[in-house]
């Protein structure tokens, strides 16, 4: 296996509450996820990204760890998880872990043992405040700072028993871990190790921009309309943040393969910071995920208040990221994972041109220069699940927003109308396999709602079709591969300013490829320059969205991708 295998790789993400169930429990477990090695050696991945299978009280679907060491029992068992190691290594599969260390479990034993008293040898193992000055403990207004958490209510929870405050900025089950204290540092830098040792090939990192806080922490930026500040500017990219990077490095990954693989998720990353942290000469981060490309269809600020795609600013911005990382640092590129609508409804038209559009998205990102990160159900073209009523409504992230936009007066309409659209359970859906009741997913009740369109988009109907939306991903992995213009050539893009049209070069003084995509459901005129580069430009055209073996003239069907090259 090579090193930097990355640069033209495809990660495939598994969030295995909803891959594969084995049992009939209604739940995904690892021994699901070892029966459907052969779907992801099909499908030609590099590597596999394992949402957490720790062992957790499921406040947030496992990002709430109890036991960094243990495999939950609704997953299965360590020999479970050896089993899966072995069974993607034999493949050729690597197996990348998710890192879930700027917070634990409020039932984790460190900080059961931090709550446990006031004087606890790990009481500074968390982030704990007395009430504001003058302000009893519980009384409105006692909280240290008056910040909105990432899951809508306060960051601060009160234990009673000690009239201190811990702070959450996920759900209240998550506490944050104090990175600050070196004690706490060593204990995640041993875990991973063991991990590493154990055979694993790298880590996922969870919000690990938030791990550093500034040590005053105080009241943040108000946000109009809301009760609560921001603080995000206290905790985002905090000062020790590089240290700290750069310590875990020296702790855990120095003297390993560099084919060990870590992609740091970081919300609010901006791309000088994103290249200091991927600099290879700092020895941080491999890449990161970075989030301005899902955020040009919201309200600023908000995290469901949609906006209709502005298909230049999304340009735009993968644009800036692209140059950005260009000669220094390294991007991730992805449309889904656990925690966005599935792309095809959102950029895509699920409608119509359904197919076409999960084939054009799919073009027109992963031939950008990057590591390709594909999420469960991509590959289908799976689309967002209807969303009737808020008993349907399993995520904790979205559960507390529906209480707390009630509680300021919003109407539950709205709220659902919100959450259809943006909400995170649209990705959690079940896995479609196949065209039976669980949709091949579970012999039992699935945990969450099987979408109603499985009978129609699933893998058993795309496996042998070669116009489906899988074959389609089969072609655009394989094309990763064996082109290395890809990974290594500059990026030109064409018609940036163009509202429909998703258009660039690649060229590594070599070769050339012409991307072309229109990303609308209607027929457009090319311009001019572009009809002219189609007809001139060296090579066959493939990866054709619609099937079509020949070059458009001057206009270009709806959702009618391709490259030349
Ligand atoms: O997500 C971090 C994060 O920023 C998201 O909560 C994001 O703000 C939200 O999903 C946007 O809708 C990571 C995990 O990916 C997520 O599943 C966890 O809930 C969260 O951290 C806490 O661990
Ligand atoms: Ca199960």
């Amino acid at each position: 296996m090579d090193n930097e295998w990355w640069r033209s790789g495809v990660v495939y993400q598994i969030y295995p509450r909803s891959f594969a169930d084995s049992n009939g429990d209604g739940i995904g477990d690892l021994r699901g996820a070892i029966n459907k090695i052969d779907h992801l050696v099909d499908l030609g991945v590099d590597a596999v990204w394992l949402s957490p299978m720790y062992k957790s009280p499921g406040d947030d679907n496992g990002y709430d760890v109890s036991d960094y060491q243990a495999i939950d029992p609704q997953y299965g068992t360590m020999e479970d998880f050896d089993e899966l190691l072995a069974g993607l290594h034999a493949r050729g599969i690597r197996l990348v872990l998710d890192l879930v260390v700027n917070h634990t479990s409020d039932e984790h034993e460190w900080f059961v043992e931090s709550a446990s008293a006031i004087d606890s040898p790990k009481r500074d193992w968390y982030i704990w405040r007395p009430p504001r000055p003058g302000h009893a403990p519980g009384s409105k207004g006692a909280e240290p700072t008056d910040w909105e958490s990432f899951f809508s209510e306060s960051t601060w929870k009160l234990d009673e028993a000690s009239g201190e405050y811990f702070l959450h900025l996920f759900s209240t089950k998550q506490p944050d871990l104090n990175w600050e204290n070196p004690r706490v540092r060593e204990a995640i830098y041993s875990m991973m190790n063991w991990w590493l040792d154990r055979g694993v090939d790298g880590f996922r990192m969870d919000v690990i921009n938030l791990i550093s806080k500034v040590a005053d922490l105080r009241d943040g930026e108000p946000v109009p309309g809301k009760v609560r500040s921001d603080g995000s500017a206290q905790y985002t990219y905090g000062p020790r943040l590089h240290e700290f990077l750069q310590e875990m490095h020296s702790a855990v990954f120095a003297g390993r393969p560099s084919a060990i693989v870590t992609v740091g998720e970081m919300p609010r990353v901006t791309v000088e910071q994103a290249r200091l942290i991927t600099d290879a000469s700092r020895h941080e981060l491999d890449m990161v995920f970075q989030f301005e490309h899902m955020e040009v269809d919201k309200v600023p600020g908000t995290r469901y208040e949609s906006i209709p795609l502005n298909l230049a600013r999304l340009k735009g911005s993968l644009a800036r990221w692209q140059e950005g990382l260009a000669d220094t640092g390294w991007n991730t590129l992805y449309w889904n994972n656990h925690d966005q609508a599935r792309a095809v409804s959102r950029y895509g038209d699920d409608r119509e041109y359904w197919r076409e559009s999960a084939k054009t998205l799919a073009t027109a990102l992963y031939l950008l220069r990057g590591t390709a990160f594909i999420y469960q159900g991509e590959e289908l073209g799976m689309t967002n699940t209807p969303l009737e009523s808020a008993d349907e409504l399993l995520d904790v992230a979205a559960r507390n927003y529906h209480r707390s936009a009630m509680a300021s007066g919003v109407s539950e309409s709205a709220i659902l109308a919100q959450l259809r659209r943006a909400g995170r359970d649209n990705a959690r859906s079940p896995m479609q396999w196949d065209s039976q009741a669980g949709a091949g997913f579970s012999a039992g009740i699935p945990w969450s709602k099987v979408n109603p369109n499985a009978d129609r988009i699933n893998a058993a109907a795309q496996r042998d079709d070669p116009l489906s939306v899988l074959a389609h991903y089969r072609r655009v992995i394989k094309f990763r591969h064996e082109n290395d213009v890809v990974a290594s050539g500059r990026v030109d893009w064409l018609a940036l300013d163009h509202p429909e049209l998703f258009t660039y070069l690649r060229n590594n003084g070599d070769v050339q490829l012409l991307v072309v995509a229109n990303f609308s459901s209607r027929v457009i005129d090319l311009p001019e320059e572009l009809v002219e580069r189609i007809r001139d430009a060296q090579g066959a055209v493939q990866l054709d969205s619609l099937g079509i073996d020949g070059r458009p003239g001057a206009q270009l069907a709806p959702w009618r991708s391709f490259v030349i090259g």
